[in-house]
């Protein structure tokens, strides 16, 4: 997708504040730090939209961001972050599990994970509640810049096996550094956005 307009619409923490169009939408779900925001970023060519940190957390709502007038982005903060408390971790469960379940107009979910470990028993348990509720969703393991290009095809390998990947899901390797997988990726978000 030539990607001619970007722009954040509003920070939602509940439904009241999502966005009344029905515009059809494609949300980030990962890890916190594994380079959600990056992701959006890379595949909008826009350095600063997301807003990114070295530091876990930095995502605390959900982020809609329209493109091209076509359909939005949602940035979501990441899971496993040991540093917030029970409270905010339930509230942060709830935040998520209310737009996943609920939002009609979500086409797919681009769940990030990291290439260069296996996945956390948190990426199955997302993995799994996608499964669960029959929402379409892409893998997309990224951080592929670090590294060695010879390493790449076993990483992947094992990023499929311990997700248990169904057949039918795709996952692409990527690099919000270099954009390695940014072509594959936007063929695949096309698809699941009827364009
Ligand atoms: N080398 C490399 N670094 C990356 C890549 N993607 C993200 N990063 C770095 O990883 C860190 C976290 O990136 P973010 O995009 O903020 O991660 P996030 O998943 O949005 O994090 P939260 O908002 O905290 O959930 C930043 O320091 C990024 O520069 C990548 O493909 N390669
Ligand atoms: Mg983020």
């Amino acid at each position: 997708m030539k990607v001619i307009s970007s722009e954040i619409i509003i920070s939602a923490v509940k439904p009241e504040q999502y966005p009344e169009s029905d515009m059809p939408e494609i949300a980030l779900a990962g890890r916190s730090n594994v380079g959600k925001s990056s992701f959006i970023n890379k595949m909008l060519n826009r350095k600063g939209l997301a807003r990114i940190s070295s530091k876990p957390g930095k995502t605390q709502t959900l982020n809609f961001y329209l493109i091209n007038e076509l359909f939005h982005f949602v940035d979501v903060p990441g899971y496993g972050y040991a540093k917030v408390s029970k409270s905010e971790r339930a509230a942060w469960g709830k935040m998520i599990e209310t737009y996943f379940t609920t939002r009609t107009q979500l086409k797919a979910v681009v769940l990030i994970v990291d290439l260069r470990h296996p996945p956390t028993s948190d990426d199955v348990m997302m993995y799994d509640f996608l499964k669960h509720y029959e929402i379409p969703c892409i893998v997309i393991a990224t951080k592929a810049d670090k590294i060695p290009k010879g390493k790449w095809q076993k990483h992947l390998k094992v990023t499929r096996q311990t997700l248990d990947l169904e057949q039918g899901d795709e996952i692409v390797l990527f690099s919000s550094e270099t954009g390695e997988g940014k072509d594959q990726a936007w063929t695949i978000i096309e698809r699941f956005l009827g364009v």
